[in-house]
């Protein structure tokens, strides 16, 4: 059994892709289950094989420890590791090829504490593969999407797992596309986008820190994808296959 999370900042397409990715293996005789790891999400746009909110109630909590919305979501998301062993018992009774895994809303109340690393470290499964979604509107202008590619450092570092980035809604940003692509590959077309850019007085510190991104092999491009059109989907079931059935790193 495979496993592959998917993670992401609020908003940039993390449930989207994981009703896409599970209509893909379908179609392509693969048998993947979902789980869903979001207590606070209220809809969803597949419908969960697995779902921790049958096991964390978020309203409850509110009422329970008498918490506003804040404080209840960020303790219903630490409660999720002590949830691993039925989550893992559901798994397994299903028993699929691919388990892919939705991750909550808000990246930092589940990469940045310790309950969603523990979470990914001790779930069972014989490989597993992190998605970075980045969302394309946000990645546009040079020093959003540099600061994309370092908040996927940081969860790399954090999930300690093989990861891929995934450049959502493709379909919206067609025209810009290849000039982030080019950002990627070169640190010359990068560093010229962001010369342009006249009010960004870049520190030494912040140069240093691209250069470091590109040399430490750590700049990869990301890969686009639209949820909406499956554009791009080829490409990154592609990227995916290499890591889980040849395993290799990313
Ligand atoms: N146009 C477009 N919209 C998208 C795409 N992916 C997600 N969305 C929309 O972005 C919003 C947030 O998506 P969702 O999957 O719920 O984000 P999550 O918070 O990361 O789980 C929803 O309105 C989606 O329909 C995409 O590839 N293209
Ligand atoms: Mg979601």
């Amino acid at each position: 059994m495979y496993a592959i999370f998917v993670t992401g900042t609020a908003g940039s397409g993390k449930s989207l892709l994981t009703a896409r990715l599970l209509e893909w293996y379908h179609s392509h005789d693969v048998s993947p289950i979902s789980v869903n790891l979001d207590p606070g999400v209220s809809k969803l746009q597949y419908d969960p094989d697995v779902d921790v909110r049958e096991l964390i109630d978020y309203y409850s909590i509110m009422e329970d420890y008498n918490l506003g919305p804040n404080g209840s979501l960020i303790l219903a998301n630490d409660l999720i590791s002590t949830k691993i062993g039925e989550i893992q018992d559901r798994v397994q009774e299903l028993n699929p090829d691919y388990v892919i895994v939705d991750t909550p809303g808000q990246i930092e109340l589940f990469a940045f504490r310790s309950s969603g690393p523990y979470f990914i470290s001790n779930f069972y499964s014989d490989i597993k593969v992190a998605l970075f979604t980045m969302d394309g509107t946000l990645a546009t202008s040079p020093i959003s999407f540099v600061s994309l590619m370092f908040l996927s450092q940081s969860i790399k570092l954090r999930l300690n797992i093989p990861q891929i980035n995934v450049l959502t809604k493709r379909d919206k940003i067609i025209e810009k596309l290849p000039e982030i692509l080019r950002w990627s590959n070169s640190i010359i077309s990068l560093q010229q986008s962001l010369d342009l850019e006249k009010e960004i007085e870049q520190s030494l510190i912040s140069k240093d820190l691209i250069r470091t991104l590109y040399k430490s092999g750590n700049m990869i491009s990301p890969i686009a994808v639209s949820n909406m059109t499956m554009n791009g989907m080829i490409n990154l079931s592609a990227a995916l296959s290499r890591i889980l059935t040849h395993g290799e790193k990313e």
